[in-house]
């Protein structure tokens, strides 16, 4: 069972920049779901997503899989037969952990958990990728190479569903979208002191960006079908399909 998060809740002199340590790992899953409007939609659709486009014989990934949400979603909705998911994540304690969930899981799909820089990892043979709130926290010059490798790995027909917290070009509309959030976490409980702190911890760590960009980037590395699927305040999820 996941504990409550409540890492922000004191006064912290200065704000370190979040990094997914054993002190989030424990509360990761509460953390994610009060934090990430449609979070539990989301991860249910990966699975009806994977339903859909997995293909007998070939590779599934979960790219920045933390505890293995989506890897699980997909493991329980995937009928291909022999494929295999490879989950990554590049947090020790968050592999650790999604070893321990995945132990006790009673799925048959095999999974491999990698615990590695997604960059270093290399797809082939894929009919699946998935970056579920990932993407965001990689340094926006080197988010384009990840998605051609993936593209490049992916079979016709292939899918990536890409999860973002995005950011708005209509400066009245970001600021409302941001405000709808807080709101949103602040419905989950979370007092205004945690709200400005993790704030200030994701602030250089999480970057952005318009779904414009995304949809151009993930056009010009060879996707020719790209929309969004899901959108929830600054929340949204593409699927681009080879
Ligand atoms: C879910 N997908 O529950 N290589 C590998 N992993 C990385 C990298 C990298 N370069 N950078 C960050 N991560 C999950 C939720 S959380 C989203 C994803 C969030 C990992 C990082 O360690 C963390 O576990 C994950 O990406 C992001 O469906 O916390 O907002």
């Amino acid at each position: 069972m996941s504990e409550k998060d409540n890492i922000f809740a004191k006064p912290l002199g200065e704000v370190a920049g979040f990094s997914f340590d054993q002190k989030v790992v424990e509360v990761f899953p509460d953390m994610i779901q009060r934090s990430v409007p449609g979070y539990t939609t989301i991860v249910a659709m990966i699975g009806t997503l994977a339903e859909r486009f997995a293909q007998s014989g070939s590779r599934c990934y979960d790219l920045g899989c933390s505890l293995g949400a989506a890897t699980l979603a997909m493991r329980h909705r995937i009928p291909a037969a022999e494929c295999e998911i490879f989950a990554v994540d590049n947090s020790e304690a968050m592999i650790q952990q999604a070893r321990t969930i995945l132990a006790a899981d009673s799925g048959q799909v095999p999974v491999q958990l990698i615990c590695d820089d997604l960059q270093n990892v290399p797809i082939t043979n894929a009919s699946v990728a998935v970056l579920n709130f990932t993407l965001q926290f990689i340094p926006t010059s080197e988010r384009r190479e990840i998605l051609q490798k993936i593209y490049d790995g992916l079979r016709p027909g292939g899918v990536l569903i890409l999860s973002e917290k995005v950011a708005f070009s209509d400066g009245d509309h970001q600021e409302l979208m941001i405000d709808l959030h807080h709101a949103f976490k602040a419905a989950n409980g979370y007092s205004a002191l945690e709200i400005a702190q993790k704030r200030s911890a994701l602030e250089n760590v999480l970057i952005p960006e318009t779904l414009h960009d995304h949809r151009e980037r993930l056009k010009s590395v060879g996707f020719n079908s790209v929309d969004v699927w899901f959108q929830c305040f600054n929340f949204a999820s593409l699927i681009a399909i080879k």
